[in-house]
């Protein structure tokens, strides 16, 4: 499927969006704020030019206009002219987007529809590639809105039979019948890559996995360790596909490191199933590098957020070293304040960009996976069989 935003390829013009957030009373207004802020950044990696934001307040979404009818119009009168595209930093109905755009006459994206589309953008494998797609499809099914809604919502029965079925059935027969296609297709990708990890098992080397909001530097510690040159920019999931490399260290000492998919606040649950074979392989990994911004505004939010779908994935019991990146870029040694608390899982300040703190991070991992090493095999050593959940 095509992105939704013109993709940023040179010499296309970039689309100009407007950004619009909703902040609720309750609802303290930084959070919203800061949430505008990073749908700016995404809007600009989807390859379209933020010309304007606007924050409104309300007491709770309007239901047809989101952000009301009135305000819609006056946003119209405001910025006509100069604007292609709406970007709501919510979830829309399907109902909503169309409403919105036929009052304002702008293509309308939410939220899930911007990240969906850098992912469509972004994707160069072949499995990523037909995860995008599903998560794509995933989203659209439910918003579907068309002529015919009203009949099929009264479920069959007098009056709805006749001469073939509406529109609206046949395109979600047909999104259905792709997205059945997709899943067949993906089964067949992984079961050929699953043949080429088995040797990797056998050999028994370490896996560290790099995990980490997206645009923490994961990318530029990978290739620094690794010395690689893996794609690394100032802009929102450069890296989709995972890659393995092998980091030896001066005196022979080695692991597998792999590089994945960023983070991010609200990342829509399609992505999440979507991608879930990618973020599986993590559960592989004897060890999480968590890298952490720790030059960003929004460090700490950031960090829960990253804790949370860790959380979510069933990884929080993994042996974790957190690595507090772009240290370099903080002043008066607030870098090392990071890590002068006393916490259960090891913390290490770095540069990924000067290589500051790379030894130091090495003889985490090393003493991690050892400690992990031994925790297993006392495990092993355990009198009771083996329980598996
Ligand atoms: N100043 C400074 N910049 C850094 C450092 N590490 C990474 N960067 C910059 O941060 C940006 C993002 O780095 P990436 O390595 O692409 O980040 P990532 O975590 O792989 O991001 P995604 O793949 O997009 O999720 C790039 O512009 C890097 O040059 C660092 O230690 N210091
Ligand atoms: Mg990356």
């Amino acid at each position: 499927m095509k992105g939704t935003i013109a993709s940023a390829q040179v010499g296309e013009p970039r689309e100009r969006a407007l950004l619009v957030g909703i902040h609720r009373k309750r609802d303290p207004r930084w959070e919203a704020e800061d949430s505008l802020d990073e749908l700016a950044r995404l809007a600009d990696s989807a390859g379209a030019v933020v010309v304007g934001t606007i924050l409104q307040e309300r007491a709770a979404p309007d239901p047809r206009y989101l952000i009301g009818k009135g305000k819609a119009q006056e946003t119209k009168a405001q910025w006509g002219g100069k604007v292609d595209l709406l970007v709501i930093d919510e979830e829309l109905s399907g109902s909503q987007q169309r409403s919105l755009e036929e009052l304002t006459g702008w293509k309308t994206v939410d939220r899930p529809l911007l990240i969906l589309d850098i992912f469509a953008q972004r994707a160069r494998s072949r499995e990523g590639k037909l995860q995008v797609e599903l998560a794509q499809l995933d989203y659209r099914l439910p918003r579907l809105v068309g002529t015919g809604t009203e009949l099929s919502r009264l479920g069959g029965g007098i009056g709805t039979r006749g001469p073939g079925e509406t529109q609206l059935e046949t395109d979600r027969r047909t999104i259905r019948r792709r997205m059945a296609k997709i899943r067949e297709d993906l089964a067949k990708v992984r079961r050929h890559r699953a043949l080429l990890r088995r040797p990797r098992k056998r050999h028994a080397i370490p896996i560290v996995a790099l995990v980490g909001y997206t645009n923490a530097g994961k990318s530029t510690l990978f290739n620094a360790l690794t010395h690689s040159g893996v794609q690394t920019d100032d802009a929102l999931f450069v890296t989709l596909d995972p890659i393995l490399r092998r980091v030896t260290t001066a005196d022979g000492f080695g692991f597998l490191l792999s590089d994945t998919v960023g983070f991010i606040r609200r990342l829509p649950e399609q992505l999440v199933t979507a991608f879930k074979a990618t973020l599986e392989e993590l559960d592989e990994a004897d060890l999480l590098l968590h890298m952490i911004d720790a030059s960003h505004p929004q460090v700490m939010e950031q960090k829960e957020a990253v804790d949370t779908i860790l959380r979510d994935l069933g990884l929080s019991t993994k042996p974790i070293v957190e690595v507090f990146n772009k240290v370099d870029r903080l002043t008066g040694g607030i870098g090392q304040s990071f890590i002068g608390s006393k916490t259960i899982v090891p913390r290490v300040a770095i540069s990924a960009l000067t290589g500051y703190g790379l030894d130091r991070l090495l003889q985490s991992v090393r003493e991690s996976l050892a400690t992990a090493a031994s925790q297993a095999r006392e495990y092993d050593r355990l009198p009771y069989p083996a329980v598996h959940a």
